[in-house]
């Protein structure tokens, strides 16, 4: 009898154990954010910005376009809001030199909006570090290009 309780309660240890691991193992995979950003091949702060969002675990389809307005157009960028890239995540619009943490809190607010964008290219902003930082915000725009402050660095 105690042999089989043994026995039966190894089987339960493997069992939850290898559970464990596949959820932990799924959980990772989704938890990879992928993003497809559109850039001019000559923009060295856009490729700044790409190898940023690498660094913080994004995964990031880059694709180089020489006039980005057709594709500011196609999402629905207003043109007071552009910046040098544009990035589409999950079903949004991610306008110019946005942090990684900004991106991540959208996805999981997931407010109705089109997008997020730092209009201009902000120094100090990611992919626009140098000599001096200067404080910016990042906007939500909807539909009819109305904006709201989302956060502020
Ligand atoms: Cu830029």
């Amino acid at each position: 009898m105690n042999r089989i309780w043994k026995g039966f309660t190894v089987v339960v240890a493997i069992v939850v154990l290898g559970l464990g691991t596949i959820s932990a193992f799924s959980k990772s995979q989704s938890s990879v954010t992928t993003i497809t950003v559109y850039k001019s091949p000559t923009c060295g702060c856009c490729t700044k910005w790409v190898n940023y969002l690498r660094e913080q675990g994004f995964q990031v389809t880059a694709h180089d376009i020489s006039d980005l307005t057709p594709i500011k157009k196609k999402y629905g960028v207003p043109n007071v809001l552009t910046a040098c890239h544009t990035a589409i995540v999950d079903g949004y619009v991610v306008e110019g030199h946005v942090p990684a943490d900004v991106i991540l809190r959208l996805l999981k607010e997931r407010p109705k909006v089109v997008g997020i964008t730092v209009p201009g290219m902000p120094m100090g902003s990611p992919g626009m570090e140098g000599a001096y930082s200067e404080p910016y915000d990042i906007l939500t725009f909807d539909q009819d290009g109305k904006t709201q402050v989302y956060t502020s660095r």
